[in-house]
């Protein structure tokens, strides 16, 4: 099986981005470890602090961050990270020619119980005339981006991500700790009988979304005249992966359980990177209005719609929409 380096070069991603790729890798080894370790390592439980989500910080979350943001920032490659656990971006090397966007640890409900948590990031080329500390260089269209993966802490830890010659799945090798290739260019399939959405929000989604679910829930006998599964992890990495893996649709839509914040995921971290990797992979990834990786950011923190998947299942969720 093929090493990282090898196969990155087979895309002909220039040799920085491939250092700092193996730097952000570096960091998720840490954290893989430190997460197989679970109550041995003193990780577990919620710190007394708050997020500028307003979400209570886990311990394994504060430690993630400081681990990616130490080793990026320490790195020569990096002009500034961003980070959900942090409220504004943070400066690295002036002279540094990318930028990282990252959410050190999605899913974190799941930490507790055990469950599938990963690590997200996003790459960008960082901006030559804007300041290292200056937010603005992030406010770049996820169609801008040079690299996106994550790194799913798993039975296996597996790396997922693309550099826009396809979506490419890796294994950590804990024998001689680097990750091995073991599927090239995965191709969602079209078509899927699985969706994924919280359907406790249910009575707070839009009209659209109501009766689309409600007809996957109505299966063969209503107008889809098929059956339909659903699956929620509740850590989009982990319901992503399913997707890449066998298809499906996943979507966190719009509700109004707080008017003010009708949406659930974050653009720069969750859901341009997704975005990208669905893409890469033949999938579709959209909000009801239109390509998440068409969106113009205007804060390093905004939450988007978010509709993705098989392509045709996803086109027949926005149908609902006209
Ligand atoms: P964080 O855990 O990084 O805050 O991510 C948000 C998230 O956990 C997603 O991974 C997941 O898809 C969603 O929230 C789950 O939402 P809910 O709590 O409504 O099930």
């Amino acid at each position: 099986m093929q090493r990282l380096a090898p196969a990155l070069r087979q895309d002909n991603v220039p040799l920085d981005l491939i250092s700092l790729i193996k730097t952000i890798l570096a960091a998720t080894k840490e954290i893989s470890f430190r997460v197989s370790q679970g109550h041995l390592g003193d990780v577990m439980g919620s710190t007394l602090d708050e997020n500028i989500q307003g979400e209570v910080q886990k311990q394994l979350d504060v430690v993630a961050n400081e681990l990616f943001k130490d080793i990026l920032l320490e790195s020569g490659f990096v002009k500034a990270i961003s980070s959900e656990e942090e409220d504004h971006s943070v400066a690295g090397d002036e002279n540094g020619k990318y930028i990282v966007s990252f959410d050190p640890l999605d899913g974190s409900s799941n930490i507790d119980i055990n469950s599938l948590i990963g690590t997200i990031f996003s790459i960008h080329e960082a901006p030559k005339d804007i300041a290292a500390g200056d937010d603005d260089m992030f406010k770049q269209a996820g169609d801008k981006q040079v690299c996106a993966g994550y790194v799913l802490y798993g039975p296996s830890t597996m790396l997922v991500m693309t550099t826009g010659s396809g979506t490419h799945f890796y294994v950590l090798d804990r024998t001689h700790g680097g990750f091995l290739l073991v599927e090239r260019n995965v191709q969602v399939p079209a078509d899927t009988q699985e969706f994924a959405v919280n359907m406790s929000n249910q009575r707070f989604w839009q009209a659209p979304m109501q009766n689309y679910i409600s007809d996957l829930l109505a299966g063969d006998t209503g107008p889809r005249d098929k059956n339909f599964n659903m699956r929620w992890i509740a850590a989009m990495v982990g319901d992503i992966h399913r997707v890449l893996c066998r298809g499906g649709i996943f979507t966190y839509p719009a509700d109004s359980r707080k008017p003010e914040q009708p949406y659930k995921l974050r653009l720069m971290y969750e859901a341009n990177p997704m975005a990208f990797l669905l893409e890469q992979a033949g999938g579709l990834a959209m909000t009801s209005e239109g390509r998440i990786m068409d969106i113009e950011p205007n804060s390093i923190h905004q939450r988007v719609e978010v509709i993705m998947g098989s392509k045709n299942e996803v086109e027949k969720c926005l149908s609902y929409y006209k």
